[in-house]
């Protein structure tokens, strides 16, 4: 760690007052070149730590930039982990308000939820795969509170990877019952097809995005507790949105999911 608590705090409120205020910041980086990977998921976890002191629950964690689409356009080369309260859920076909966000992007993503604990170190698909209760669609808003979007690793993850709102829905199924790695999906906005892929995009698999998540967790000594709700990640490059937009997912077998912006 290069930053002490102080710092920390102050700038883990100061993320998180943009987040609520939808006010944009340069990256956080900019200031403090020196930080390190500790202090950014610190300034994450205290983030975390002011929501849950406000009441709010965490209902899901998250993996970002976990396929090439997505690392290219953010010129990033490492995933990266969050977490969603619960005030970033938006019902299946609901609205969410862009004026509570700053530059709102979508990304198409496949949504885990666990049965059973995962724990690292060592955790690999098949442990995944065992795990998984059941998979379905979900699309991302991410929001980064960084000037256009502009940010470096250590920043996002300080920055709670962008973390903003997200809606689940479509046909739950089992995970062994599809191959994920050759599941098709399309992305539209307003009708209109937007982005295309399939889920080996996601590191090959989208659960090795899961695995990942567990030993990132396992080597801080935690787990995924059974029962948890995680993104795996864009499985296309995030697609810009503003109020008015009306959004669908469509994953092969696993049927649709949407939400609109006002
Ligand atoms: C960081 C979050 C990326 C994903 O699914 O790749 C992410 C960002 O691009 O702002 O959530
Ligand atoms: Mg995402």
């Amino acid at each position: 760690m290069k930053l002490d608590a102080a710092t920390i705090a102050a700038l883990a409120q100061h993320l998180e007052t943009c987040e609520l205020e939808a006010r944009d910041t340069p990256k956080i980086t900019d200031e403090y070149p020196h930080m390190d990977w500790d202090d950014a998921y610190a300034i994450q976890n205290e983030i975390r730590r002011r929501k849950l002191e406000r009441g709010h629950r965490i209902i899901g964690l998250k993996a970002g930039l976990t396929s090439h689409a997505k690392m290219k356009q953010m010129g990033v080369t490492t995933p990266v982990f969050g977490f969603m309260a619960d005030n970033f859920a938006v019902p299946e076909g609901g609205e969410c308000r862009v004026s509570e966000l700053i530059h709102p992007k979508v990304e198409p993503e496949i949504a885990f939820v666990t049965k059973r604990a995962l724990k690292g170190p060592g955790c690999h698909i098949g442990a995944v795969l065992a795990a998984t209760d059941f998979v379905l669609p979900g699309i991302e808003v991410i929001d980064s509170r960084y000037r256009d979007f502009k940010f470096d690793l250590k920043s996002v993850v300080a920055d709670n990877t962008s973390a903003s709102r997200f809606v689940v829905g479509g046909r739950a199924v089992s995970a062994g019952e599809l191959d994920l790695r050759t599941t098709g999906i399309v992305l539209e906005k307003n009708g209109e097809p937007v982005a295309f892929g399939a889920g080996a995009a996601v590191l090959g698999h989208p659960a090795a995005a899961i695995a990942m998540l567990a030993n990132h967790l396992g080597a801080r000594g935690e787990e995924i507790p059974a029962g948890t709700l995680i993104l795996s990640g864009g499985i296309t490059e995030a697609v810009a949105v503003k109020a008015g937009d009306s959004v669908t997912l469509k994953v092969q077998g696993m049927g649709s999911v949407g939400l609109r912006f006002v």
